[in-house]
């Protein structure tokens, strides 16, 4: 009756205000989206919130461009153009709460990637998944900028490092030079001799064109993933995380060394998934670390030697109950990452324990530790044998770069560092004849021995990252003194490669070199640590002589470890050129490490692996560097 009453103006704005009521309510129920489904659609995982491991701050995943074709010549290599941003399904990260909201400068690059994305969205669970996405599709700097202290002869980080975050943004791929190209080029020979003969084994080998069975689990595919995503070896990396995903499986009766495991296939995973952004790489990294845990349950909670993944059972070796020092103390940096990633802090504890042990252990002689422990006892065994090389050479390496990975707050770990490397000067340095190079030797019950093992020659790295950290400029002083001895541990034999162990000579006698070879000791696994520090050396000082000193080395391999057919060998004899006896053996580690540091020793982008964002594991896989508290 009223509204009859109502003349046709009024009733017009009556009908014409309830109409905009409507389509008001509709569009602020759009704009909330689907509140629910971001809760329901949500996995287990992705609820939980931060790891409460005390100290521990979540980093932001560091990730680097997809891999893409490197095809061969030096004008369409992929590093000269954009980066595309990878394709999916291999970009999915993993759970949310391992993932930190892009900084502020991953934004921008999504809006320049994508325009049509809103910059300022609310957090949804697909939003987020975009995000992932655009960030995955830079090679970026994300974690913030660091707290390091920069050498005072860091020539290329003066020259090159951007000068803010814009910068980096704006900064131009770094094109690959043709001492690169040789890499890939090695790097493609020595994967069709795998891929070959070996696929989906531990190693190849290449002259009986057949394969050897250490663990039974693709080591020499896993340990290379991560080396071919720095190379930009797309096809070959596709392939590879295919056989990740369909063949490998660890439920398998199978003993592994903990330490050989953690380090070449936990490492090789956890890093291929920070690079990738691939979660598969990090479900199967979780599988193997789960699998590796039954070590830890031993009397002292020093772990043993050996697992068996597929029935949970661990075990020493068969004649002691004694493990190896470095193996104990050189898989921190891999269980330490798994815990941060997962959320899970047992794989952190178990490893951390082990540390606070040792720390306090008696035995040691000024910070240089002995080579065994026993699993029962918790006590060193073998007292008074101190070496930088086998059994005791990465427990050192592991001080200084869990110290640096947990953002150098924990003291202990400085504290047992400084000391060592002192123990070192005032033990084992001495200086060789004629050249009157600088060598790392060995004590033996007050007698020192002037024996060096090649193992030793990651030692020059490691003091130059602490240095390049903040320690004392002392460190470069010998790292740079080290260096040279360990390449002329190759320049002076007749190949050009080292072998295994070398002797020093103390007195200068006639026709003699520095370096003395036994029979039994002049073999050459491929090995890395020579190269490793080059890279070290190189990134920190600009020094091109660290170029060429690997250059050579590079080419010396090629010439005397080289299988026609495919792969490379490990040699019996480095000082016979005419015939250095190839032992039909390439080891996971020239592919994983040898290869790897090649490349990047010839790279002048520092952001290709910026060693403030990453450290190395001791099998040459990068993780990331948690943000300091
Ligand atoms: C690798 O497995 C690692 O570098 C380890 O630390 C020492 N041995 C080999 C390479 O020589």
């Amino acid at each position: 009756k009223k509204w009859k009453q109502l003349s046709r103006l009024q009733r017009s704005i009556i009908l014409f205000l309830f109409a905009f009521l409507a389509v008001c309510g509709v569009i602020s129920y759009t704009s909330m989206g689907e509140p629910w489904k971001s809760l329901t659609n949500k996995s287990l995982d992705d609820q939980t919130t931060e790891p409460e491991i005390p100290g521990l701050k979540l980093a932001n995943p560091a990730v680097l461009p997809a891999p893409q074709k490197a095809d061969g010549s030096l004008g369409n290599h992929p590093e000269l153009s954009p980066q595309k941003p990878p394709k999916p399904p291999h970009v999915r990260r993993g759970p949310s709460n391992l993932q930190i909201k892009p900084p502020w400068r991953d934004v921008r690059l999504k809006t320049r990637h994508d325009t049509s994305r809103v910059v300022e969205e609310p957090v949804q669970a697909d939003k987020e998944e975009k995000t992932e996405k655009s960030v995955i599709s830079w090679r970026g700097a994300v974690i913030e900028p660091d707290q390091s202290t920069e050498p005072p002869s860091s020539k290329i980080k003066e020259r090159e490092k951007p000068s803010s975050v814009e910068a980096e943004d704006q900064k131009e791929p770094v094109p690959i030079n043709e001492r690169q190209m040789a890499v890939i080029e090695a790097f493609r020979h020595a994967w069709k001799g795998y891929k070959d003969f070996a696929w989906g084994h531990d190693e190849l080998k290449p002259l009986s064109k057949s394969y050897s069975e250490w663990f039974g689990l693709g080591l020499t595919l896993i340990d290379a993933l991560d080396t071919m995503w720095i190379l930009g070896l797309k096809e070959e990396f596709e392939e590879a995380r295919k056989w990740v995903a369909n063949d490998l499986v660890f439920d398998k009766n199978v003993d592994v060394n903990l330490f050989e495991s953690t380090i070449r296939i936990l490492g090789g995973l956890l890093s291929t998934y920070h690079l990738s952004g691939d979660s598969l790489f990090l479900e199967k990294a979780k599988d193997i670390g789960n699998r590796l845990m039954p070590a830890f349950k031993t009397p002292s909670k020093i772990p043993y030697s050996d697992v068996n993944i597929g029935r949970g059972t661990a075990h020493p070796p068969r004649w002691t109950s004694d493990s190896t020092v470095a193996e104990v103390t050189s898989i921190q940096l891999e269980f330490r990452e798994l815990s941060r990633l997962t959320g899970d802090e047992k794989f952190q504890k178990a490893v951390d324990e082990v540390m606070k042990h040792v720390h306090s252990l008696s035995g040691k002689n000024d910070g240089l530790v002995p080579m065994f422990i026993n699993t029962n006892s918790g006590q060193f065994t073998h007292l008074g044998v101190y070496t930088l090389g086998a059994r005791a050479d990465s427990y050192y390496e592991y001080l200084l770069k869990q110290w640096i990975q947990g953002g150098k707050k924990e003291n202990e770990l400085l504290e047992d560092y400084m000391r060592a490397i002192e123990g070192v000067k005032k033990h084992l340095l001495q200086r060789s004849q004629p050249k009157k190079l600088t060598f790392v030797g060995e004590l033996a019950h007050g007698h020192f021995s002037a024996k060096m093992d090649h193992l030793v020659c990651f030692l020059p790295g490691t003091l130059a990252l602490g240095a390049h950290n903040g320690l004392t400029a002392d460190h470069m002083k010998l790292a740079e003194a080290l260096i040279e001895t360990c390449y002329q541990m190759y320049a002076q034999v007749e190949t050009g490669l080292s072998p295994e162990i070398v002797h020093f000579n103390l007195h200068a006698q006639k026709g003699h070199k520095d370096v003395e070879i036994k029979p039994a000791d002049r073999h050459n696994l491929l090995r890395p640590e020579t190269v490793e520090s080059l890279f070290y050396m190189y990134r920190f000082t600009g020094d091109k002589k660290y170029q060429d000193w690997g250059w050579e080395i590079l080419q010396n391999f090629n010439k005397y470890t080289r299988v026609p057919t495919g792969g490379y060998t490990s040699i019996n004899n480095v000082q016979n050129p005419s015939n250095p006896e190839p032992r039909d053996k390439m080891e996971s580690f020239f592919l994983g490490e040898t290869l790897k540091y090649m490349f990047l020793l010839f790279s002048d982008d520092i952001d290709l692996i910026n060693l403030d964002k990453y450290i190395f594991n001791t099998e040459a896989h990068p993780l990331p560097i948690w943000v300091p508290a």
